[in-house]
């Protein structure tokens, strides 16, 4: 008789502890983590299209932009894939060279930014880049005239 009291006793137990076990287990569920590469742009985003048909017609649109110092100037491959931004670093203000391969994420070469597929897009910080004329290009489409005139100021 004794024994089996005892019995009940650790069968209740274990009942009980299984479920507090389901609490916590949901309670303690992580926060679902930040979407990968969604680090905030700086300043005004300013879009640029990449286009292009795929063998005699490549472009950014528009070629030739303006932004105010500190913008950020996000590129969309949005036909004629594969793009990339890069910088000629004769092109660039005095002081530009180092604040772009600080501000440009995953390049390829230097000032040379990811090739993009379509939809793809990529952002170019001008966070803490001197006032002037850069001139950039598409690495695949450089042939084609597919060039780009950012002027900051
Ligand atoms: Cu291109």
């Amino acid at each position: 008789m004794r024994f089996a009291l005892l019995t009940t006793v650790v069968a209740i137990g274990a009942l009980a502890c299984g479920k507090k076990g389901d609490q916590t287990q949901t309670q303690s569920a992580p926060p679902a983590p930040p979407a990968a590469g969604a680090a905030a742009p700086t300043g005004p985003v300013v879009e640029v299209k990449m286009t292009g048909n795929g063998s005699t017609k490549a472009a950014f649109e528009p070629s030739s932009i303006t932004i105010p110092a500190g913008a950020t100037v996000r590129f969309t491959s949005v036909s004629g894939a594969p793009h990339n931004i890069a910088f000629w670093s004769d092109s660039v203000p005095a002081g530009a060279v180092p604040v772009l391969q600080a501000n440009m994420k995953n390049t390829v070469d230097n000032l040379s930014g990811p090739f993009l597929q379509q939809n793809e897009t990529y952002d170019v910080s001008f966070a803490n880049a001197p006032k002037g004329t850069y001139k950039g290009y598409c690495v695949p489409h450089v042939a084609l005239g597919m060039k780009l005139s950012i002027k900051v100021e």
